[in-house]
């Protein structure tokens, strides 16, 4: 198991384009990318801040895990995403420690990371990803 530092904190927002002008306007971070991850039913926005990125969440369907989220919960912290080297291995360590897994193997996220998540209801109620960049 090694995880190295975190990744992204993924935030579910209603409207992208204010919560950009948030971002930008008031913490002064820049926009680097606007992403649509198709399968996620999402549109993502990516700030750095040094190792870590905020990743903005928008959902672009009514019945995506986004639009689902704030349905219950209102806008706000979605996920938080860590960043791993060998994350077959972290998945597979956590799973025998019988902590349930969204995903069994990695697949695609954006930013071109190989991900997974865990379930919230065996992370103490935070959505959990690991992730790992493709040439790790
Ligand atoms: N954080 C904490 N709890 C969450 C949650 C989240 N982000 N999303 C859902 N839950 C909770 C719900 O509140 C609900 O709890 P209660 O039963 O106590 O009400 C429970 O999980 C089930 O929620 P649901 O709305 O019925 O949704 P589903 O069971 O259909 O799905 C989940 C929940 C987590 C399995 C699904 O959202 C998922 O697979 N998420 C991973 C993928 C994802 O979130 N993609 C978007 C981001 C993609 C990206 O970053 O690129």
């Amino acid at each position: 198991m090694n995880l190295t530092h975190i990744e992204h904190i993924g935030i579910a927002v209603e409207n992208m384009e204010n919560a950009i002008a948030y971002y930008e306007n008031i913490l002064g971070l820049k926009c680097y990318k606007i992403e649509e991850v198709a399968d996620q039913k999402v549109k993502t926005a990516f700030f750095q801040i040094g190792q870590t990125k905020i990743e903005l969440l928008e959902s672009t369907s009514p019945d995506g895990p986004v639009a689902k989220f704030i349905e219950k919960k209102g806008p706000g912290i979605h996920h938080i995403a860590f960043a791993s080297t060998g994350l077959q291995e972290c998945l597979d360590d956590i799973a025998e420690k019988g902590v349930s897994l969204i995903d069994k193997q990695p697949r695609k996220g954006a930013e071109g990371l190989n991900i997974a998540f865990l379930h919230p209801k065996s992370t103490l109620g935070v959505l959990t990803e690991i992730c790992e960049h493709p040439q790790n």
